[in-house]
């Protein structure tokens, strides 16, 4: 993994304060590169973001130079999502959602994952 994937913080990004332990949350993993942590205001019986350490501000910005890191947090999705309680594949699952910004929904502008699931009626559409 290159060096500069895990050396930018923005003083002012909420997700860099909350991998800086500035800002409270509860953690799901976390490890040099990554962290996953419950999401304030769940849409869904299991709901946490996984998120880079590093400030990438959306999707929109990650390249080829980034292919390490989302190797890494792409292998995590299906662990964490099963330790979390998510039931298995295919009666079970989760969703997989990255807004990407403001047209996209992207409200907090660091990249994260959203890992959604457990059972129904939660998910629509
Ligand atoms: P979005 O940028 O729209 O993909 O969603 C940002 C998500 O981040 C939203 O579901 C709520 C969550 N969130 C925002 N602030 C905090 C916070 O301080 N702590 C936690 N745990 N989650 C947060």
């Amino acid at each position: 993994m290159s060096e500069h994937t895990h050396s930018a913080h923005d003083p002012n990004c909420i997700f860099c304060k909350i991998v800086a332990k500035q800002i409270p949350s509860k953690a799901v993993y976390e490890d040099e590169h990554v962290y996953a942590f419950h999401d304030i205001n769940p849409w869904a019986p299991v709901h946490f973001l996984l998120i880079p350490k590093t400030h990438i501000p959306s999707m929109a910005h990650v390249g080829a130079e980034h292919g390490a890191l989302m190797g890494h947090m792409m292998a995590l999705v299906p662990k964490l999502a099963l330790q979390e309680g998510c039931n298995p594949y295919p009666e079970g699952g989760y969703r997989l959602v990255t807004n990407t910004g403001v047209e996209g929904g992207q409200e907090v502008h660091h990249l994260h994952f959203h890992v959604m699931g457990g059972p129904r009626p939660w998910l629509r559409g």
